[in-house]
């Protein structure tokens, strides 16, 4: 009687430990070699590189997070140092991605659907303060308005710690501003709320999708219209001498690209990126879990992953799936 009591206990034991292994080890035949994915410096972009990444955990895949400047990403890229950029951006990323895609250095894993455009843009009420908004043409009428005491008289345009056209586009349209740039993408929003409080006018670089979509109302300075030729050819536009007489893309695309080795090393992992897909909307709203729930990246993150189970888990394909 013991002895089965005992051999019925080692028995159920053993099956435990069997299904249990089953259902939560790595299966073995994935590569261990860490996929290392870019985090640059706004929400939307790190939010969405950690849910990529916890996508590819629960493949059994190892990943880690690396910090890079939109600018030093594609050397990392090419040389095969970072492995995924989950957000590049038409309206100032596209001249470098665009040649490294051509020498094929490194992959599209295709567009997301959201639809961006970064540019200068005010708070609805600075129409009031300058007719003729957002037709940029107004801006000079308007430019002392916008000065401050580093700037005058100039008015003062506020730009992020990205790098843009915006020098360039100032001389090419004669613009009577000054760019001063933030040293963090989050004191644009300080420095935005301060003028909201006061009414006072203020122009500077936002961009969408974000989560000042939905907070604030405002709109974008309409610049003549973008077209490949104005950064080409320097008789286009306004200007006859000088490049960027011209605003970004209104309507760009939003793409992920990775190192030349990515879908060789990791299979599943490529596959199920090129389904991911976020629209404005999407994008918007895990920026607001941080800039304005105040949740940290990681819990942002989560967040998203524990409630958008069935549509991140549709993404991976079929021959995928533990
Ligand atoms: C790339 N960014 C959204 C900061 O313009």
């Amino acid at each position: 009687m013991e002895g089965f009591k005992i051999k019925t206990i080692i028995i159920t034991f053993i099956l435990v430990v069997i299904l249990s292994n089953s259902s939560h080890a790595l299966p073995v035949s994935k590569n261990q070699k860490p996929i290392k994915i870019i985090i640059n410096d706004w929400s939307s972009q790190i939010v969405l590189a950690k849910i990529t990444g916890e996508i590819f955990k629960t493949l059994g895949y190892k990943v880690e997070y690396i910090q890079s400047s939109s600018n030093d990403q594609w050397f990392r890229l090419k040389s095969e140092k970072l492995h995924l950029q989950v957000e590049v951006w038409e309206g100032t990323m596209a001249v470098k991605a665009n040649q490294l895609l051509e020498a094929k250095r490194i992959i599209d894993a295709g567009n997301h659907d959201a639809k961006t455009r970064e540019e200068w843009w005010y708070p609805s009420y600075v129409e009031e303060l300058c007719p003729g908004l957002p037709d940029w043409k107004a801006l000079n009428n308007c430019a002392e308005l916008f000065a401050t005491p580093e700037t005058a008289p100039k008015g003062l345009y506020l730009g992020g710690p990205w790098e843009k056209r915006d020098t360039v586009r100032i001389r090419a349209l004669s613009l009577d501003f000054k760019i001063i740039r933030v040293k963090h993408g989050d004191d644009l929003w300080l420095e935005l709320e301060k003028a909201m409080a006061k009414k006072q006018p203020i122009v500077l670089f936002n961009w969408t999708p974000n989560w000042v979509d939905a907070r604030y109302d405002g709109k974008f300075i309409e610049f003549p219209e973008y077209t490949p030729a104005c950064e080409t050819i320097p008789e286009w536009g306004k200007s006859k001498k000088w490049l960027w007489d011209c605003g970004n893309p209104t309507d760009g695309w939003l793409k992920k690209v990775t190192s030349v080795n990515f879908p060789n090393d990791w299979p599943c992992a490529f596959s199920t990126l090129k389904n991911i897909n976020f629209n404005n909307e999407m994008l918007s709203e895990i920026a607001a879990f941080v800039d304005v729930n105040s949740l940290s990246y990681d819990e942002a993150a989560k967040l998203w992953i524990n409630s958008n189970q069935k549509l991140w888990r549709s993404w991976i394909p079929v021959s995928c799936e533990k």
